[in-house]
C-alpha cells in the first residue's frame, strides 16, 4: 500500500534543526508506519546558509520567508526551530493554514503567549507537539512505566539538576548565531526556559502537577556585548536558577540548573524517592536506570543498575524496555539522537491512531506555567502558586 506523505517544512537550521532532521531521516527505517516523512522545504532568512543546510540534509527546496512556507500547499507539518520569540507568531500562522506543528521547547516566551498558541491549535484542530525529547530516552520512559505500575508507592521527593558550563566566558556576546539564548529579547529567559524546562517537563510527566514554587535566580555576568546594537548591554537572562516546590500529590521538588558549573556539559540527572522504590537517572549514562526496590530480599537489597536494552516482551507481547526492540540486537547502545526519532515515531502514531501523543502544546503550557511562576518567585522573593494551564 502506498504510504501517506508527511511533508515537513523546517524553520531554522541550528543544532535542533539538525537533531530533528536526523530524526525525520531515521524514523521510517526503524519505526515503519503508514507514513513516509518527506523533507520538503527548509527555511531561514540567510539564503546561502539555508541552501547549504538543505543540501546537507536532503530537503527538496528552500524558502527565506517563513510566511511563504506556512502557506505552501505541499507542506503538512511545520517544525519550529527558531529562537523562542518567533514561536508564537509562526505557530499561529501555521495553525491558521491548517498545518500540523512540531515546536521546539520551551513552548513560548511566557504563559500568555502559550495560551494563545494552545487556543490557536485547538481552534484549528491541528496535531501539535513540543520537542521535550528526554521523555523518550528509553530509561526515562521505563521510569514512567514503573511509576504507572504503582511500584514506587507514595512519592515523597523529586529532585533534578541540569548543569552546563558554556557561558562562563564573560566575553561571549549576547545574540547572534548560537548565542541568542543569552539575549532575553530572543529567549525570554535563561537557564530556566532552556534547561529547567526539560527537568520540569519530565517531572510533571512522571510525578504530576507542580502546585507552588519558591525560586532563586542569579545573573553572574551582568553585561555583555550585544551583537545587534554593537554596544555592551545589561544581560536580562537568568544564568542560574534553583527552586523548591510542592507537587499536587504532596511530594517535594528540588531543582537546580546553571550554565556556570565548570566541568559539566549536559549533566541532566533526576531522582525520585517513593515509599517502596527509588529511581535515578543520569543523561551521561543514559541507557541505565538506577533502581532501589525495598521489596527485594533484604540479603541482596541495594541499588541496581538496569541496563535498558531489549530484554524481551511482557505477557501481551509488548517490549518490556520501551523502543529498544526496534533498534539493534539486545545489549547494543542507542543515544541522545534516538529520543528525537522516538518522538517523531510517536507523533506519527498519534496521527494514525487519532490519540495525540504528548507533550502537546497544552501539556507544554503546564511547564510554561511553572517557568513563569519560578521567575515571579525569584523576583518577588516569595512562594508563588503555579497557574493552571
Ligand atoms: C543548551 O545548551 C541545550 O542545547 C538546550 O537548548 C537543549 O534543549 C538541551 O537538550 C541541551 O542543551
Amino acid at each position: 500500500m502506498a504510504k501517506k506523505q508527511l511533508r515537513v517544512g523546517m524553520i531554522g537550521y541550528g543544532f535542533m534543526g539538525r537533531a530533528h532532521s536526523n530524526a525525520y531521516k531515521q524514523v521510517g527505517q526503524f519505526f515503519p508506519s503508514q507514513h513516509e516523512v518527506v523533507l520538503k522545504a527548509a527555511c531561514a532568512r540567510d539564503a546561502e546558509k539555508i541552501k547549504a543546510f538543505a543540501d546537507q540534509w536532503g530537503y527538496e527546496s528552500t524558502e527565506t520567508d517563513w510566511r511563504k512556507l506556512v502557506e505552501r500547499p505541499d507542506i503538512d507539518v511545520i517544525d519550529i526551530c527558531t529562537p523562542n520569540n518567533m514561536h508564537k507568531e509562526i505557530a499561529l500562522a501555521a495553525a491558521a493554514n491548517k498545518k500540523a506543528i512540531l515546536c521546539e521547547k520551551p513552548l513560548a516566551m511566557n504563559v500568555p503567549e502559550g495560551r494563545e498558541m494552545v487556543a490557536a491549535v485547538e481552534k484549528a484542530g491541528v496535531p501539535n507537539m513540543v520537542w521535550y525529547n528526554y521523555r523518550r530516552i528509553p530509561a526515562v520512559t521505563l521510569a514512567k512505566k514503573l511509576i504507572e505500575e504503582g511500584r514506587l508507592g507514595k512519592i515523597y521527593h523529586y529532585r533534578a539538576k541540569f548543569l552546563q558550563d558554556w557561558t562562563i566566558k564573560s566575553d561571549l556576546p549576547q545574540g547572534g548565531q548560537g548565542l541568542w539564548r543569552l539575549d532575553v529579547a530572543a529567549a525570554g529567559s535563561g537557564v530556566s526556559g532552556d534547561l529547567l524546562a526539560h527537568c520540569i517537563d519530565t517531572s510533571i510527566w512522571l510525578n504530576g502537577r507542580l502546585d507552588s514554587v519558591c525560586a532563586m535566580t542569579e545573573t553572574f555576568v551582568k553585561e555583555r556585548l550585544h551583537n545587534l546594537t554593537g554596544k555592551v548591554e545589561k544581560v536580562g537572562i537568568d544564568d542560574a536558577c534553583t527552586f523548591m516546590g510542592r507537587y499536587e500529590n504532596g511530594s517535594l521538588a528540588n531543582f537546580e540548573s546553571t550554565r556556570y558549573a565548570r566541568g559539566h556539559k549536559a549533566a541532566y540527572t533526576f531522582e525520585i524517592n517513593g515509599e517502596n522504590m527509588s529511581l535515578s537517572w543520569d543523561l551521561h549514562d543514559l541507557q541505565r536506570l538506577q533502581v532501589f526496590d525495598y521489596k527485594d530480599d533484604s540479603k541482596i537489597r541495594g541499588w541496581k543498575s538496569v541496563h535498558v536494552t531489549d530484554n524481551g516482551t511482557d505477557k501481551n507481547g509488548v517490549a518490556e524496555h520501551p523502543y529498544m526492540d526496534k533498534w539493534w540486537v539486545p545489549g547494543l547502545a542507542i543515544g541522545y539522537d534516538s529520543s528525537f526519532t522516538h518522538q517523531v515515531a510517536d507523533f506519527i502514531q498519534g496521527l494514525e491512531t487519532g490519540k495525540p501523543q504528548g507533550p502537546t502544546f497544552k501539556d507544554a503550557l503546564e511547564t510554561q506555567c511553572v517557568l513563569d511562576a519560578i521567575l515571579d518567585s525569584a523576583k518577588s522573593e516569595k512562594w508563588v502558586n503555579v497557574a493552571k494551564a
